[in-house]
């Protein structure tokens, strides 16, 4: 078992995985299982955050490079608009622990909840 996240492992090119994006300290990947017509990941490279609330209090600038990552994928593969999550815990629905940011985009208005 890599010790290694499924995000970690895609980036380096162990495992298949569509990467939209390669910028920096961040990179952007397909969603396996997409809840929309864009749904992508946002991901910083480095492992050492969990979820978004220890991204903010250790690093926000790199919390700021996420939300610029999304924006572009908005740009270039849905029309500038998107819809960010971040999942926080488990009873959260977050499955993967390290730090991921959902972008979804091209939704239909019947698709839009909360
Ligand atoms: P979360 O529930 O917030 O931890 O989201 C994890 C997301 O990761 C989930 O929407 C599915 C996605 N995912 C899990 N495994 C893989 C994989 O092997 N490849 C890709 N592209 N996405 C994956």
């Amino acid at each position: 078992m890599s010790e290694h996240s499924i995000f970690t492992r895609i980036l380096n090119g162990d495992i298949p995985g569509e990467i939209l994006l390669d910028a920096g300290r961040v990179f952007v990947i397909r969603d396996i299982n997409p809840q929309a017509p864009l749904h992508a990941l946002v991901i910083p490279k480095t492992e050492e955050y969990r979820d978004v609330t220890e991204l903010a209090a250790g690093d926000p600038g790199l919390l700021a490079e996420m939300v610029a990552a999304a924006k572009r994928i908005a740009d270039e593969h849905a029309n500038g608009e998107y819809r960010l999550i971040f999942n926080n815990g488990a009873s959260a629905a977050q499955s993967v622990f390290h730090v991921h940011a959902h972008v979804l985009g091209n939704l239909e208005e019947n698709k839009l909840v909360g």
